[in-house]
């Protein structure tokens, strides 16, 4: 049911560093063939800073820890792939379904293998529209483990989503900033409780976080470099809603239609400020990991 790659396995009995990666991204973030494109590109990166990446990701209802060359291109290629989240997880292994993990998804199967970092471009949170809140949120809060990410996605609400960390009791920290990282811009007017300068700080954080018992995850926000001004951002998201209301676009087709008018708007900026912030992210969610083991 869960398979953990050789590689990912050995380097966990010799206490090396690993970082997972999430699927989603490659399933339903991004267009084919920039998702496989990515994908390789982020394990590429945890290996170029001395960590074993370990992408997860469900192929024929097997949970795979850590994923082959091959397996990564059949996951980004394939055509009817599910979105695996909590509620739908057992039953997409249970039906032998092909599935991307989400955020809260992967942290679970991360954390299940002894994997104790990983990676991500942004969590899922609390969406404008009411009722819609990403399991994302209330996964981490019981999740022992580090998540490395450029804040919560763009389209959210971020006062909300901030708030409803805080009320789920997860670890919250900036990476060398005192504001909320809003995904494509590396600051929002929102306040963190709790900022590190440095990896090593970041990792005495989580095991303070370990030594107290919580069991939390420990999210570390960290700001993408060359971002674009939340202003603009939110102007983007602003009028994106706006035209998605107008049109009578809803459910599961508004994250997707507002991601794409994003790039239209932004004449393809957010989608090159999401790659970049993609692979920062799992270069500092490595190095992290190294601190870890040291
Ligand atoms: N951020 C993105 N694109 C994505 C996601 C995040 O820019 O596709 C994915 C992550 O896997 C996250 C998930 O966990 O979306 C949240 O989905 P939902 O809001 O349905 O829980
Ligand atoms: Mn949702």
């Amino acid at each position: 049911m869960v398979k953990i790659a050789e590689k990912v396995r050995s380097a966990l009995a010799a206490q090396e560093p690993v970082v997972a990666l999430e699927s989603t991204v490659i399933t339903h973030g991004l267009p084919v063939p920039v998702n496989l494109e990515t994908a390789r590109r982020l394990e590429a990166a945890v290996r170029e800073e001395g960590a074993v990446p370990a992408t997860i990701g469900v192929l024929e209802g097997e949970v795979h820890v850590g994923l082959a060359d091959a397996e990564l291109e059949a996951l980004a290629t394939r055509n009817a792939v599910e979105k695996a989240s909590l509620w739908n997880l057992a039953a997409v292994v249970a039906r032998k379904q092909w599935a991307g993990t989400t955020v809260a998804t992967t942290a679970h199967l991360a954390a299940r293998a002894g994997i104790r970092v990983f990676a991500t471009g942004g969590i899922g949170g609390v969406h404008p529209v009411p009722f819609d809140e990403s399991s994302d949120l209330l996964g981490l809060s019981r999740t022992p483990v580090v998540v490395v990410s450029s804040g919560p996605k763009s389209i959210l609400d971020l006062a909300a989503t901030i708030e409803r960390l805080e009320s789920y009791g997860v670890g919250v920290i900036g990476f060398k900033t005192m504001y909320l990282p809003a995904f494509h811009s590396p600051d929002s007017p929102y306040e963190l409780p709790a900022t590190v300068w440095s990896e090593a700080e970041a990792a005495a954080a989580w095991r303070a976080a370990r030594a107290l018992g919580l069991e939390s995850a420990t999210l570390v926000f960290n700001p993408v470099s060359e971002g674009i001004p939340y202003r603009q951002v939110k102007a983007w998201v602003d009028q994106a809603n706006e035209e998605a209301r107008a049109a009578g676009i809803g459910g599961k087709d508004l994250t997707p239609y507002l991601l794409r008018r994003l790039g239209e708007l932004s004449e393809g900026r957010t989608d090159a400020v999401n790659l970049r912030l993609l692979e920062e992210n799992a270069r500092l969610a490595a190095r992290i990991a190294r601190r870890l083991v040291a």
